[in-house]
């Protein structure tokens, strides 16, 4: 039998931040909520918590990578919805979100995810933010709790 390290799920003395962005915040308030829903109902209580609200998406990697060298948490969730326009911001801000997410969490070594919708019309991001496609803050949450009990266990 292969060795099998798969990580728990438990919010239970964990630290999070979530960076979120107020644009388009009738979505994101959503993600918000799908996140802080998720930690509380895998075991956190508020004073784990912290949430930083940046002005929008193209902001939360910076703010992503402050907090996860900060050396108070033990993951951030980032959390935005990107929708297109009529003009190519769309993909500028969207790679560079990505892209900005990803790199946060290589250079520190904290689990940063990704709740960031990038979605081609208000529908889609609906669907997305707690409606028929499930809450991607949620996820993002889940994903972050699974990767910090992960590192925990290859320590
Ligand atoms: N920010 C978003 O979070 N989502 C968007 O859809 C968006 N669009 O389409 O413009 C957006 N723009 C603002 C951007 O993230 C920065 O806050 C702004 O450019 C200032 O740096």
């Amino acid at each position: 039998m292969p060795k099998l390290i798969e990580g728990k799920i438990s919010a239970q003395g964990i630290k999070c931040a979530i960076v979120v962005s107020r644009f388009n915040d009738f979505i994101c308030q959503r993600l918000l909520d799908g996140a802080m829903d998720a930690l509380v109902r895998h075991g956190a209580s508020d004073d784990q918590i912290t949430v930083i609200k940046v002005p929008g998406a193209f902001e939360i990697p910076s703010m992503a990578k402050r907090l996860a060298l900060a050396g108070r948490f033990d993951c951030v969730i980032c959390l935005g919805a990107v929708i297109r326009g009529a003009t190519p911001h769309f993909d500028h801000i969207s790679a560079q979100v990505a892209r900005g997410a990803a790199a946060a969490a290589y250079e520190s070594q904290i689990p940063v995810s990704f709740g960031v919708l990038t979605c081609d019309t208000i529908e889609q991001a609906i669907e997305r933010a707690g409606a028929k496609s499930g809450n991607k803050g949620w996820d993002a949450a889940v994903s972050a709790l699974e990767m910090v009990s992960l590192l925990k266990m290859l320590d």
